[in-house]
């Protein structure tokens, strides 16, 4: 059967994912047929994992982080729900979550049987007093976005950090940092584990990290946390296996090694200013054709172009998907160059 080629990123503008850079896709490509699930087997992949979760404590402010390279990050947030919940005494758990939290959360809460309370907005980031409201003496666990979905906001995870610390059912805080996490250490933002009492964090490669897919992660300040996960596997030569599936993606883990080997911290660094200045330089453009732009803080731009001007544009071949409130989502994604931004200008004006 004829596969037909994949899609090409030159005119895809709301996808989180993009092109891995190149030494990620050999990488990929060369351990294709391992899988860390069996480090017994696969021993090398299994160090390459080790060298993964080391790298990316760095990029999130942890000495010497627990973790693992997960299928991504709806895997690392199913799994810092569970351990929460598992580390928990109750039997009526629930987590307190942003509105702005990504739709994993709500299939975390699905499968764990875990209440989830939806703390409303001030603005773009978690109402603090929603917060405090929503604890009690069954929250396991407290979620902060750092880099939201739709309009990659960063919650004050300082403060949720004392909200937490103060709650009284001893609740871990787990920060989202799925698609924020390469980009936030180059901004002024307190995001991670060297800003707050931040328990578990979710930071995914293959997203701003320009590792090829599947390959997202899941930190734990502590490796005990981790132990909260384990099952017993009898018949490998690993005695425990704390991740969600079983047979994982070698390819993944050694993408993430070559990506971050290249990148962190100058090529993240460049990428971010460039996709910041991008960013800032598409809402400048917009807001002069009178267009309602929320103001990029990350490089993420919502404008309300128009519902009629999304279809004309996606009927021209732009891959753009729309907030829940209906403004056109740009997500400034390595591919995303001036001149893709540029040529998607001149189509927009010539279609509205
Ligand atoms: N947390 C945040 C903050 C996210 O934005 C996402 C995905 C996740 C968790 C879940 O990550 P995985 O999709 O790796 O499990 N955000 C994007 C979204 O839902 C994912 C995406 C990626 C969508 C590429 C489209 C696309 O082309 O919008």
């Amino acid at each position: 059967m004829e596969l037909g080629i994949p899609q090409s990123f030159s005119r895809v503008l709301s996808s989180m994912c993009t092109e891995p850079h190149p030494a990620a896709r050999e990488a990929a490509e060369r351990f294709i047929a391992t899988n860390p699930g069996d480090p017994g087997t696969y021993d090398t992949v299994a160090d390459l994992e080790s060298t993964v979760v080391d790298r990316l404590g760095e990029v999130a402010g942890l000495d010497e982080p627990a973790g693992y390279v997960a299928s991504g990050g709806t895997e690392a947030n199913v799994q810092a729900l569970r351990l929460a919940r598992n580390r928990a005494d109750t039997p009526d758990p629930n987590v307190v979550v942003p509105a702005s939290g990504h739709f994993s959360f709500t299939k975390a809460a699905n499968v764990l049987g875990v209440e989830l309370r939806v703390a409303p907005l001030d603005g773009y980031t978690v109402s603090l007093e929603a917060v405090e409201e929503l604890l009690d003496a069954d929250t396991v666990a407290v979620v902060g976005v750092a880099g939201s979905t739709e309009y990659g906001r960063v919650d004050p995870i300082p403060a949720l950090a004392d909200l937490t610390a103060d709650a009284p059912g001893d609740p871990l805080l787990h920060v989202d940092a799925a698609w924020g996490g390469f980009v936030l250490p180059f901004t002024d933002y307190a995001w991670g584990f060297a800003d707050a009492a931040v328990d578990t964090l979710t930071i995914d490669p293959h997203k701003m990290g320009q590792a090829v897919v599947p390959a997202g992660g899941l930190l734990a300040r502590e490796e005990s946390l981790l132990a909260e996960l384990a099952v017993d596997t009898p018949y490998l030569e690993s005695t425990s296996q704390i991740t969600l599936t079983g047979t994982r993606s070698g390819a993944g883990v050694a993408s993430a090694v070559a990506a971050l080997d290249a990148l962190w911290p100058d090529g993240y660094r460049e990428q971010y200013e460039t996709s910041q200045a991008n960013a800032e330089w598409l809402a400048a453009e917009l807001r002069l054709r009178g267009d309602e732009v929320v103001s990029p803080t990350l490089p993420l731009v919502a404008a309300d172009i128009g519902t009629e001007a999304i279809d004309a544009v996606r009927d021209a071949g732009w891959r753009l998907s729309r907030t829940e409130r209906g403004e056109a989502r740009f997500v400034m994604q390595p591919h995303v160059t001036r001149e893709t931004l540029c040529a998607f200008l001149t189509d927009l004006d010539r279609l509205r």
